[in-house]
């Protein structure tokens, strides 16, 4: 059955390489890592020949921008963030043959020798041109080095290779009013050498091999975003870099220079399973290059967040086209965004929930996550979590339905049995149905996840459950037990096939889970053959101990995230009012006219809610002033109070009134607003500097 979806024998699977430039977040995780895991645990179970690569992304400058923010060495933060990163994805249990990293000896060597293969070839076009330079940083600029307005979609931060908004690909040249991420400024041009892959050449053969080959296969978000592409025509783009941090060019004529970052990471993946193949004494080449017969081609399967579609749809591919002894592509199931709380993911603003935190917070419980993950991946179009549905999708799924079926089935036998397990006999149709229906499942849920449906196959696998979970409830073997015990035999018989299965079905999606199982079933049955079987577990069977597979989400575990989520937003916004104000010159403080001055009278501003009008001893006169302090004080207890007051702000007229100056406020990160007042009385009129 699993045969007919999967037709191939030998699989090469790849997640995008995270730049080790922080650290993990579950965008991350709903993008590339957790679909490519279940593919994999899949193919695994089904007997396939499968290397699952990955490591870390360390050229760029994505890398040597971050090292220039915490002020230390790219080398320093490759190191940093690779170890987490690693230790994370082991933890959290992403299955990968090996975890790699782009600035290994092996990795630079091989990505050379690509370079150099096309170079010989005469596939590049070599090309002096202008180029945007700092004059202040003395750099060209490139990629995260310069941005501007995208031509495609008007966004403003488009980057120098990429419009992460649209995703199209660009040149630095294409940028509308291009600005140096370095010194803020616009650039200037420069005269410089480069070596260009002419992805026109090859757009032909693209359009044959992907939109005419691929067009039933890859996703429609995928496939729309290439059609566009291709359409709008494309152009050669550069795979050298004028930068200090990535891959030498190995040529005499470019000393300095690097490869672009786009063309070393994907090779990532094969220089990976190069050094995989030497540690496990296995043959790389098997994995990634043509074979004599076709029929034995691995199948390569590439996943990863949208972002990267352009790379790993058309750039990528023309490279290995070029080359020409490698296999290409077999799709590119990529994902769409993840969201967080109503808002975009983000790194730099701290809204995200990272890994690390939450292996910390929640150990012990990675399946947890993983179920709502995978639950609601971006398959489609973008998705949203939240720590609510977090919870809810925990509690009411996982707890009340799964966790609680297991339970009840192997309490039961226990307790009826000495966790034996007895012999099934004279079935009924609702047994008989249950027996059809798990040999279904197996079925459907390898063909949803063939076709990387994986919150389909995750739906399928939480019917099976729930199928048991209704099952157990309706034939009340607590009941039966007194009356006809044989029955309550055959119906615990019955439960304990669906979890057996249920335990092999489990092992993509949550594989932690999955192990708890199989040990308190006492259970060796792991291979996905034996889903669908209704023996699974032997008359005469001894059960393993009872554990409980989940735990409740609480209401203070939500919160405690929640203002995790504001607290950081809080800090953000404070930190961008910070940066916000630049210096002032000494001329432009003195004036400012600010008195210490008294409230004589307060009341409400008729029909608003926050206005106060105040009567003010200026010590010069009494003015009017309207201040927006009504939610935090009455009138009657502020009469009488010293305060700060800016007295020579142009008069503003607010709700009719006439108010002549400003009363200076303190505000917390809450917004709780407090007067700017002296320690100790001191006559109205007193200058404050
Ligand atoms: N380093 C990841 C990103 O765009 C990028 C992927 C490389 S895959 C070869 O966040
Ligand atoms: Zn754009």
């Amino acid at each position: 059955m699993s045969n007919i979806a999967l037709p191939f024998r030998r699989y090469t699977i790849t997640s995008a390489l995270p730049y080790a430039n922080g650290p993990l977040h579950i965008g991350h995780l709903a993008g590339a890592y957790i679909p490519g895991d279940i593919f994999v645990r899949f193919l695994r179970l089904n007997d396939k020949d499968v290397v699952y690569v990955c490591g870390s992304d360390e050229h760029g400058a994505a890398i040597t921008i971050k090292a220039k923010k915490e002020k230390t060495t790219p080398k320093a933060i490759i190191d940093k963030y690779h170890s987490q990163i690693k230790e994370s994805f082991e933890q959290f249990g992403i299955s990968f043959d090996i975890y790699h990293r782009t600035s290994e000896k092996i990795h630079h060597e091989l990505s050379q020798e690509f370079f150099l293969n096309l170079y010989e070839k005469g596939e590049f076009i070599e090309q002096l041109s202008e180029q945007y330079y700092d004059e202040e940083f003395h750099q060209f600029l490139a990629d995260r080095y310069i941005v501007g307005t995208c031509p495609n979609c008007k966004n403003e931060g488009a980057y120098g290779d990429q419009c992460e908004k649209c995703g199209t690909s660009l040149n630095p040249t294409d940028l509308i009013n291009p600005i140096s991420t370095l010194s803020g400024k616009p650039p200037v041009l420069r005269e410089t050498k480069h070596w260009y892959l002419p992805l026109d050449k090859y757009q032909p053969w693209l359009e044959k091999w992907l939109l005419e080959g691929k067009k039933d296969t890859l996703k429609p978000n995928v496939y729309g975003q290439c059609r566009s592409w291709l359409k709008s025509g494309l152009q050669p783009r550069s795979m050298t870099r004028d930068l200090d941090w990535g891959v030498d060019v190995p040529l005499d004529e470019a000393v300095g220079k690097k490869l672009y970052v786009w063309l070393d990471a994907p090779i990532g993946y094969i220089s990976a399973t190069k050094q995989w193949a030497l540690d496990t004494g296995n043959d790389w080449e098997l994995y990634w290059k043509k074979q004599p017969d076709v029929a034995d081609d691995a199948c390569l399967i590439h996943f990863i967040g949208k972002d990267n579609i352009v790379f790993h749809c058309i750039t990528f591919p023309s490279i290995l086209h070029a080359h020409g002894e490698y296999i290409l592509p077999e799709n590119v199931p990529a994902n769409e965004f993840l969201n967080l709380e109503g808002d975009k993911l983000s790194t730099s603003r701290n809204h995200a929930v990272w890994l690390h935190e939450y292996l910390d917070e929640f150990p012990g419980k990675q399946d947890e996550l993983r179920y709502v993950l995978t639950s609601i991946l971006p398959e489609t179009s973008d998705s949203e979590f939240t720590w609510k549905d977090f919870q809810a999708r925990v509690n009411n799924e996982l707890v009340a339905i799964f966790g609680n079926f297991i339970n009840r089935v192997l309490v039961l036998s226990h307790n009826y049995f000495d966790g034996k397990v007895m012999p099934a006999a004279n079935l009924t149709d609702t047994d008989r149905f249950i027996f059809s229906e798990l040999e279904r499942y197996p079925k459907d849920i390898a063909g949803s996840i063939s076709q990387y449906r994986f919150r389909e196959a995750l739906a399928q696998f939480m019917n099976v459950a729930r199928l048991g979970n209704k099952y157990l409830a309706d034939a009340e073997p607590w009941k039966l037990i007194k009356t006809d015990e044989e029955r309550v035999k055959t119906i615990l018989n019955v439960s304990l096939q669906i979890a057996a299965n249920l335990a092999v079905m489990a092992q993509p999606f949550l594989p932690h889970t999955a192990e708890r199982l199989f040990s308190m079933l006492n259970l060796d049955a792991r291979d996905w053959e034996n889903a669908g079987r209704e023996t699974l577990l032997p008359e005469g069977h001894q059960l393993g101990e009872v554990q409980l597979l989940f735990e409740k989400i609480t209401d203070e575990q939500v919160d405690a995230q929640l203002a995790k989520l504001s607290k950081a937003k809080e800090a953000n916004e404070k930190a961008a009012k910070a940066i916000a104000k630049g210096n002032i010159s000494f001329e432009d403080f003195i004036k400012l006219d600010i008195r210490v001055g008294k409230i004589l009278t307060a009341e409400k501003v008729a029909k608003t809610k926050k206005l106060l009008k105040l009567t003010i001893d200026t010590g010069i006169d009494r003015r009017t002033v309207v201040s927006g302090i009504a939610a935090f004080f009455n009138p009657e207890e502020i009469v009488g109070r010293q305060v700060s007051i800016l007295i020579n702000l142009e008069p503003r007229e607010i709700k009719g009134i006439v108010s002549q100056g400003m009363i200076l406020m303190a505000e917390d990160a809450d917004g709780r607003l407090d007067f700017v007042s002296p320690g100790s009385e001191v006559s109205p009129g007193s200058e404050i500097r």
